[in-house]
């Protein structure tokens, strides 16, 4: 006699529904200087002058600051390129990822 197959309750989503978004967070340091986080937030993330400063004072005074969201691949991407300008001018400057809840 044929298996008798039982479906499975559980519901999987399809992949491209909701891809889950990631943030980018600027993570304060003492030693890279102010306007160069400024201009690593201008460059990487096309943020105006004024977004930039309000980011990195932000960043200064809390601790941490979130940047912007994207897809997983865009947001490790973008964090890691960030974090290179700093290390290549000698700076501990970090840029960190974290999916969003
Ligand atoms: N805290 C750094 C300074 O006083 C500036 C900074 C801000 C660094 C945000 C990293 C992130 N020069």
């Amino acid at each position: 006699m044929s298996d008798i197959i039982i479906a499975p309750k559980t519901r999987i989503q399809a992949k491209s529904d909701h891809p889950r978004l990631h943030k980018v967070i600027l993570v304060n340091d003492d030693y890279t200087p102010r306007e160069f986080v400024v201009t690593v937030l201008k460059a990487e993330f096309r943020m105006s002058e004024d977004q930039a400063q309000r980011v990195m004072i932000t960043a200064h005074r809390r601790g941490v600051c979130v940047v912007a969201v994207y897809t997983k691949d865009v947001a490790e991407a973008k964090a890691t390129a960030a974090t290179e300008a700093g290390r290549c001018r000698g700076y501990p400057l970090l840029f960190t990822t974290e999916p969003e809840e």
